[in-house]
């Protein structure tokens, strides 16, 4: 998807110019891939623009972090900040994505990574809908790809890790190239993972299931953990359960959720249609729900946000 260029990207404590915030070709993470980063949003609320679940997501960045063994050299506090002055700053009152990114710079070369330089930045613009309107409104067409998951052991699932996206990347491609809108990736298990950027839910006899994240190797989401909330708020059950992609063909409502994303229904998994193919009452009224929460229209969830 193309970017809007806004004005500033904070890097390492300084607004620079969007133009100019440029890195060194001999980048340790241009390289071999180690480093970590978030995708956040921010939306328009009735009290001004606010970042949904802000310390959630700068905590998850910490703990990326802390898997891969990257000191990051600024604090919770900090982070957040930072992310607020960076809306503020490129006055972004509509709303936007943040992309907060941890990375090694230059300085060194060979996969050791130990010595490089620690940086940060944060980046904000607007966004769109992730997959288009049509998906959103009509449900998107997903393919299960030949494309495992990583194995828990080859690559820290729980960990937003740059060089990890290379496998959510050839799901994507292979996805997109047969005619699909997305991938969903199947573990070394077999069973469900997750899609790309996204966790999946499917709506059974009025019960609601996800793959428990870590036994999946699924990232553990923030939006699948606001959704399981709403959910139960709507008085729906959720469980986390393993699923297999026959429950995906045979589930009554599917719906994948990701911050860049939102909540966007599935239409279908290899050309089985989920349902009756549109979008189910469930997953209508969860999206609702969330659009509302999101945007400070449900005083119950005003604790994911931070006024900016
Ligand atoms: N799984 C993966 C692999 C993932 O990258 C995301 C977020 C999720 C699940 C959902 O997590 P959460 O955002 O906390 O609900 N994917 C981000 C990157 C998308 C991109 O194309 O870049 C996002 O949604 O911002």
């Amino acid at each position: 998807m193309p970017i809007t260029p806004t004005k500033k990207i904070w890097m390492d404590g300084k607004f620079v110019d969007w133009q100019d915030a440029t890195v060194h070709v001999l980048s340790h993470t241009l390289h071999y891939g180690t480093g970590a980063f978030e995708g956040i949003r921010a939306y328009k609320t009735p009290n001004g623009v606010a970042i949904f679940r802000l310390k959630d997501h700068m905590e998850r960045l910490l703990r990326s972090c802390k898997i891969l063994k990257v000191d990051v050299p600024y604090s919770l506090t900090e982070l957040c900040e930072a992310a607020k002055e960076t809306v503020r700053v490129n006055e972004l009152h509509e709303g936007c994505y943040l992309r907060p990114l941890v990375y090694l710079g230059y300085g060194e070369m060979g996969v050791n990574p130990i010595g490089s330089p620690v940086n940060t930045a944060i980046a904000a613009w607007p966004w769109g809908p992730y997959l288009g309107d049509d998906a959103v409104e009509n449900g998107a067409r997903m393919k299960i790809s030949s494309w495992s998951r990583h194995h828990p052991n080859a690559m820290p699932t729980a960990s937003k890790t740059v060089g990890g996206y290379v496998n959510a990347s050839l799901a994507k491609v292979e996805a997109i190239l047969a005619g699909y809108d997305e991938a969903i990736m199947l573990g070394p298990d077999g069973r469900v993972s997750e899609a790309t950027g996204e966790n999946i839910f499917i709506v059974r006899d009025g019960l609601l299931i996800s793959p428990p994240p870590s036994e999946a190797g699924a990232l553990r989401g923030i939006t699948q953990s606001s959704i399981v909330k709403i959910a139960h708020d709507l008085g729906h059950e959720v469980s986390f359960e393993a699923l297999r992609r026959d429950d995906l063909y045979l589930a009554d409502e599917a719906f994948m959720t990701g911050t860049a994303v939102e909540v966007v229904p599935l239409s279908s998994v290899d050309d089985r249609l989920v349902g009756d193919g549109k979008p189910g009452p469930i997953t209508r009224a969860i999206t609702t729900t969330y659009h509302q929460a999101v945007r400070g229209e449900r005083p119950q969830y005003e604790d994911w946000l931070t006024r900016v």
